[in-house]
């Protein structure tokens, strides 16, 4: 019999790559979407798989929904992906951020012990727990958190409910905590896809700048296709635990930036740069690094693409998309 999973946050980013190789491995793949009035498809067509994943209906706001999904499927796998996940907005929006980031995946958690205790469980932890806090310049499964945003403390209750849920019920339940990692179906408000998109319109004269906000901030940028597998491979282990992943090098955004408009071909980059304040955040995280030393010698992970191929591969897809656009 085929294995099956269920993942939540299945249009976003993360979803698209894990049913991409889950599908890959013969998985019967359920992907949790919201009730639209016109859902989007559009990253799951980019990677060619929209036919291939059934989709259910539900809210990781409504429990009902999650405790009726987790009674009818008993899935093997559920991968908790579904997330107000835009730091940015979590200042604006706090509450819904922790319904949906917090109680969420208590009421996943539940409804795997009530009616499926032996699924396996993954929580979609970040990078943004630690907040200001490092081990030698690096952050570890050690390193103690200090969120900094209504995000980041919205994960750091999904984290230890997944820890408590694990101790008190014996659940195979993991926490991944993973750092920035991007795409060219990442959302087009996070700080990478800001910039390849935006190069890519000065390239075709669709705009004139690029504003921005804090160009000093450092972070473990990696490639969401390698980390999917990092995911899958925490829920294959002989017990369930909690990992760092991350690439062990960082890079600022003004890095980030210059690399994209090299790319492009764009000299001068800084002339096309605008600071705007509105993109500061109240209070920031101004450096992450991972050490994944527990993922690569336990999970025997590693990332497969450098950040200047990172990069690349976000730039050209961007400057083939809007290239589209312009002559159309
Ligand atoms: P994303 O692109 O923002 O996708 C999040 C998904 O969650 C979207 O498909 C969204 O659905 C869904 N969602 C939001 N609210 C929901 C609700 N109430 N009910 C059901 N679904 C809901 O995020 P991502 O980059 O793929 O990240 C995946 C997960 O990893 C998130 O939990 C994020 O917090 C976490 N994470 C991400 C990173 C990273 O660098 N990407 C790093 C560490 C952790 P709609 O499409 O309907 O809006
Ligand atoms: O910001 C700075 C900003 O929004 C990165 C989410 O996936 O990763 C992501 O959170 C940095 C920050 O990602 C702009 O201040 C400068 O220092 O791309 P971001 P994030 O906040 O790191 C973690 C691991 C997650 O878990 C989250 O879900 O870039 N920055 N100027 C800017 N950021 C944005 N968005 N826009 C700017 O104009």
């Amino acid at each position: 019999m085929k294995k099956t999973a269920l993942i939540t946050g299945i249009l976003g980013q993360d979803g698209p790559y894990l049913a991409k190789f889950l599908i890959r491995r013969d998985y019967k793949v359920y992907g949790l979407i919201r009730r639209y009035s016109n859902p989007n498809f559009e990253n799951l067509d980019y990677l060619g798989i929209t036919s291939k994943v059934e989709y259910v209906e539900g809210d990781m706001t409504d429990e009902s929904s999650l405790l009726n999904l987790i009674r009818l499927l008993r899935p093997n796998e559920v991968y908790n992906l579904a997330a107000q996940s835009f730091v940015g907005s979590s200042f604006e929006q706090a509450k819904l951020t922790t319904e949906v980031n917090s109680l969420g995946p208590l009421y996943l958690l539940n409804a795997i012990k009530l009616f499926s205790p032996t699924t396996k469980f993954y929580q979609a932890s970040t990078s943004e727990m630690f907040g200001l806090q490092h081990t030698n310049g690096y952050q570890d499964e050690k390193t103690p958190f200090h969120p900094r945003s209504p995000y980041g403390v919205s994960k750091v209750y999904a984290y230890w409910i997944t820890v408590n849920f694990r101790e008190a019920y014996g659940l195979f339940a993991c926490n991944g905590i993973l750092f920035n990692h991007e795409s060219p179906i990442r959302g087009l408000q996070f700080v990478t896809r800001k910039i390849t998109d935006g190069v890519a319109k000065i390239k075709y004269g669709l705009a004139k700048e690029l504003r921005l906000g804090n160009l000093d901030a450092k972070r473990d940028w990696g490639f969401a296709g390698d980390y999917v597998e990092a995911m899958y491979l925490m829920l294959q282990q002989e017990n369930p635990d909690d990992y760092v992943v991350g690439t062990g090098e960082n890079h600022s955004v003004e890095e980030f930036v210059q690399l994209a408009f090299k790319y492009a071909d764009i000299k001068d980059w800084k002339k096309y740069i605008v600071i705007d304040p509105q993109f500061k955040r109240p209070s920031e995280v101004p450096n992450l690094k991972a050490n994944p030393k527990k993922a690569f010698e336990k999970l025997g992970w590693r990332p497969k693409i450098s950040f200047q191929e990172l990069v690349k591969m976000m730039v050209e897809a961007d400057l083939k998309r809007i290239k589209k656009t312009a002559e159309s």
